[in-house]
C-alpha cells in the first residue's frame, strides 16, 4: 500500500486539467477529498495506484452493466479493432446495431448513432423543434439531459419557471424557452400545456430519473405525460440514456407500456465505448438530415469499434435471465441494507428499480421528487461515502446519483457490501 499516489496524480491533473478531471463529477466536490486514480478495473471491481481494490457501485455512471473489461465484449473489439476503428463511411455493423435496438424498443422504428448522451438528448430537441416548428421545451427539475445549453437549466424546487441557469454562459434568450416543471406533477405540465402549448415543442424526462438520485414515477405520471403530448401534439422524449437495457431488454416504455415519440440512448448500448443514440417514430425521425432539414453529424458516430461493443453487450443482455438475476442480487443488497439502518437506527430512504437504486440519507418517509430529494442530509452521505470507500467499497461520489449493480457482481460482493454497511452504520 503507498499512500499519497492519488494526491499527487491529482495535483499534476489539476496543472492540465480543469479541476483535474474530464468531468465534473469525478472531482469528488460533492463528498470532499482527493478523487480516486484508477489503474484498472476488471469485472466488480477497480483497482487504485496505491494498491487498493474496490467493489464499484458506480460503473462508469451506470454504462458497465455486464462490469470492467466484460471478456467476451474486449474479444469482439480486439477481433475488429485491426481491420479500422473509423471510416467516416457507412458499416453494416451500423445496420445490425440499429435493427437490434429498433427490435428491443417498440417506439423505436429508427436509430441514428452518435458519440454521447448529450448529444442524443441535443438531437432529439432540435429535431422535436424542427419536426413541430415550435420553440418551448419542458424539461424537469433534477433531471439531466447532458450539458446542451438550453437543457442546462433548473427551477427553483419543482415550480414553474422558465429557465433560471445552472451554468454560467447561457444567454438568457437560450434558455428563454426552457420549462422546468415538477416530476410526478402531472397538474403543473396540464396548466403549462393547456397555456403555451401552440408553442411547445417536446417534453423530455428520465422517465426513471436517476440523476437526482433514482426516483420512482408515481402511478399515471407518464401516461398522463403520454396522453397529455398526445392531446396537444406534443412530442413525447423518454431520455433512457440511463435506463435504456437497464431494467430490462428494452427500455422503461415496456415497464409501462407507454410509447414515447422519441427516445435517446446511451451508456450501456455502447459496451463500454462513447455513444449516443436517438430512435423514434420514423415520420420524425425523417426530418433529419440528410433525408429531412434538422442537421445532425458526428465524425465517429457509428464507429466499428463502439458498435462492436455494444453489439456484443446487447447481444448478452438479450438472454432475459440476466435481468432477473440483476435484480435478485440488487434486492438482496437493498434489503439488506435496510435491516442494517433500521436496526441502528439510521434514517434512510432506498429507492429501487432493477439494478439501480439511491440511498437517501433522510427522515422523511418517502422520496418521490425533487423538493424531497433537496432535503437529503448531503453531510451524511458524504461521511458514509469516505466510510465505505474505507471498507474497500466505492459509490458514486454524490448522494443525487444512483447505484449499480452489474452481471459481474457475486455474492460475495453482496455479503462484502452489507458487511461494510454493517461497520459503517455501527458508527457513522
Ligand atoms: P453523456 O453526454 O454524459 O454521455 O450523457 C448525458 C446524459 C443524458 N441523459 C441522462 C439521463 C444521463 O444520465 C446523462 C449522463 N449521466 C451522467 C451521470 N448521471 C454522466 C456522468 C458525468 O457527467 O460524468
Amino acid at each position: 500500500m503507498v499512500k499519497g499516489i492519488n494526491e499527487k496524480l491529482f495535483n499534476e491533473a489539476k496543472r492540465y486539467i480543469p479541476g483535474g478531471v474530464n468531468s465534473p463529477v469525478r472531482a469528488f466536490k460533492a463528498v470532499g477529498g482527493t478523487p480516486v486514480f484508477i489503474k484498472k478495473g476488471k469485472g466488480s471491481k477497480i483497482y487504485d495506484f496505491e494498491g487498493n481494490s474496490y467493489i464499484d457501485y458506480c460503473m462508469s455512471w451506470g454504462a458497465l452493466i455486464l462490469g470492467h473489461a466484460y471478456s467476451e465484449v474486449i474479444r469482439k473489439v480486439k477481433s475488429v479493432i485491426e481491420n479500422g476503428t473509423s471510416f467516416g463511411a457507412p458499416t453494416p455493423l451500423e445496420t445490425e446495431f440499429a435493427k437490434l435496438i429498433c427490435d428491443a424498443f417498440p417506439s423505436i422504428e429508427m436509430l441514428r448513432v452518435m458519440n454521447s448522451g448529450t448529444e442524443a438528448c441535443m438531437s432529439a430537441v432540435r429535431l422535436a423543434r424542427g419536426y413541430t416548428g415550435r420553440k418551448k421545451i419542458i424539461k424537469f427539475a433534477g433531471c439531466y439531459h447532458g450539458h446542451a445549453d438550453y437543457l442546462l437549466v433548473q427551477a427553483g424546487s419543482g415550480s414553474t419557471t422558465f429557465g433560471i441557469p445552472s451554468s454560467l454562459g447561457l444567454p438568457d434568450e437560450y434558455i428563454k424557452h426552457t420549462f422546468v416543471l415538477s416530476y410526478n406533477n402531472l397538474d403543473v405540465v396540464e396548466k403549462v400545456v393547456k397555456r403555451y402549448y401552440k408553442d411547445i415543442a417536446c417534453i423530455i424526462v428520465e422517465p426513471i430519473p436517476a440523476n437526482m438520485g433514482v426516483i420512482l414515477p408515481k402511478p399515471n405520471f407518464l401516461k398522463g405525460l403520454r396522453e397529455i403530448s398526445e392531446y396537444y401534439n406534443i412530442v413525447l422524449i423518454f431520455d433512457e440514456v440511463i435506463t435504456g437495457f437497464r431494467i430490462n431488454y428494452g427500455g422503461v416504455e415496456k415497464l409501462y407500456n407507454i410509447k414515447p415519440d422519441l427516445t435517446c440512448l446511451g451508456k450501456i448500448i455502447g459496451g463500454g465505448f462513447p455513444i449516443g443514440g436517438l430512435g423514434g417514430k420514423k415520420e420524425i425521425m425523417e426530418f433529419l438530415s440528410p433525408v429531412g432539414s434538422v442537421y445532425q453529424a458526428g465524425t465517429l458516430s457509428g464507429n466499428p469499434v463502439s458498435i462492436t461493443a455494444g453489439i456484443s453487450t446487447l447481444k448478452i443482455l438479450k438472454n432475459k435471465n440476466i435481468y432477473k438475476l440483476l435484480e435478485e442480487k440488487t434486492d438482496i443488497l437493498c434489503s439488506g441494507i435496510k435491516e442494517i439502518a433500521m436496526k441502528k437506527d439510521i434514517h434512510i430512504v432506498i429507492n429501487k428499480i432493477g439494478s439501480m437504486f439511491t440511498i437517501f440519507f433522510t427522515d422523511e418517509k418517502d422520496v418521490y421528487d425533487y423538493q424531497k430529494v433537496l432535503k437529503s442530509n448531503t453531510e451524511q452521505y458524504r461521511k458514509f461515502f469516505h466510510k465505505m470507500l474505507k471498507e474497500g467499497i466505492y459509490l458514486p461520489p454524490s448522494q443525487f446519483e444512483a447505484n449499480f449493480v452489474s452481471l459481474s457482481h457475486t455474492e460475495k460482493d453482496i455479503e462484502k457490501t452489507l458487511k461494510a454497511i454493517y461497520d459503517v452504520f455501527k458508527n457513522i
